[in-house]
């Protein structure tokens, strides 16, 4: 007679088997468009193999390794901004500059067809500052969703230890706008964010009780302000689970349909949605002011690993492909690849879109493990 122990050895073990063989669907499809990305690096003027740069899993990264990236972002949280303080009075620090800059272009840059482009340079131009501003010798870490989909709240990425990004917001009564409300919704207590001040916004905040209003009504004025989270696997363990990752890019035919699919945000939900309305709060869950989460990039470098992936499974007619509007909702011109991405203050140069569409072309020159 076999005992409950064993009986309950055997499941566990059948467990891990099929999470072993069915967990990683994602990365085969890596593996699977990879031949393709390394013959686009050898044909790029710019990009070497010695030169290219590696962005990892947030648990994949060693102690050392997560602590010297949380170094540069709170670096850059407490350097001094670069805006005009008389356009931009609420710009405190450098971090801000990026806030300002996304706060700027919201209604030319999601649900448009420079949505993936615009963000793929935001947050190189973001790795780039850590790196050439704060001394850090890193990559841009991701968020694998997937991976954490079950409890993105015990996750080392939002597990509150001082080699995290910081965990959820204190416990208090409230509403979330697009999930229940979850174990949080107050300030961060725990982790090396505790003490971030948020300084722009809200303009729309999507948790009740409401952030403090902004003094000025385009959301730039000074308004500090703690970091609020109401992290939940409400949304993670319906819509950005590893399988749900696997769909988008295995049904996603064209690039109207990854983007769109990708950016829904209703009864079902997208993963760039769910990314966001998983750590939610303010300002995560502020459509305008998100990047003032630091775990917003990390969930920005999954959109562009996510973004890479499907690309990579034909790249020769998933490269040079737009679809969208210049303005949200698709409403006006047509978007194009010879339209210009600027973001001012925070990247040097103007880039074409069609010059932003390959990881080892244009300004890049990274890849993902
Ligand atoms: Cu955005």
């Amino acid at each position: 007679m076999p005992s409950i122990t064993n009986i309950a050895m055997l499941c566990l073990n059948l467990i891990l088997f099929v999470a072993a063989v069915y967990g990683d669907a994602v990365s085969d499809l890596w593996d699977k468009g990879k031949p393709a990305l390394d013959t686009q690096l050898a044909k790029s003027k710019t990009c070497t193999k010695d030169k290219l740069l590696v962005r990892r899993e947030w648990g994949d990264l060693s102690a050392a390794d997560r602590k010297a990236y949380i170094k540069a972002v709170l670096c850059v949280t407490t350097s001094p901004s670069k805006l005009d303080h008389t356009k931009y009075p609420g710009a405190k620090t450098r971090y801000d500059d990026f806030v300002a800059v996304h706060i700027n272009q919201t209604m030319s840059i999601h649900g448009t067809g420079n949505f993936l482009s615009w963000h793929r340079y935001f947050t190189w131009a973001y790795e780039q500052v850590l790196r050439n501003e704060c001394g850090y010798n890193g990559t841009q870490p991701y968020w694998d969703w997937g991976r954490w989909a079950a409890n993105p709240e015990t996750s080392p990425i939002f597990d509150g230890s001082d080699t995290s990004m910081s965990g959820n917001g204190e416990k208090i009564a409230h509403q979330s706008f697009m999930a229940p409300a979850g174990n949080g919704g107050g300030c961060i207590t725990s982790g090396p964010f505790k003490n971030m001040t948020v300084n722009l916004g809200p303009i729309s905040p999507a948790i009740s009780p409401a952030p403090p209003t902004n003094p000025r009504s385009d959301g730039f004025g000074h308004n500090p302000r703690c970091l609020r989270r109401d992290i939940s696997n409400y949304l993670s363990s319906r819509y950005t689970r590893t399988q749900d990752i696997a769909t988008l890019i295995n049904n996603s035919k064209n690039v109207a349909s990854f983007q769109n699919t990708m950016q829904l945000a209703g009864t079902s939900m997208g993963v760039h949605a769910g990314g966001h309305f998983t750590i939610a709060g303010d300002p995560a869950g502020d459509f305008y002011v998100s990047p003032g989460d630091p775990a917003f990039y990390l969930h920005h470098a999954m959109i562009d690993r996510t973004w890479t992936i499907w690309q990579a499974q034909d790249l020769q007619n998933r490269l040079q492909v737009i679809a969208g509007g210049r303005s949200m909702m698709g409403f006006g011109a047509a978007a194009t690849l010879s339209d210009e991405v600027n973001l001012y203050s925070v990247a040097a140069k103007t880039w074409k879109i069609s010059e932003l569409v390959s990881i080892t072309d244009g300004p890049f020159c990274y890849t993902y493990a």
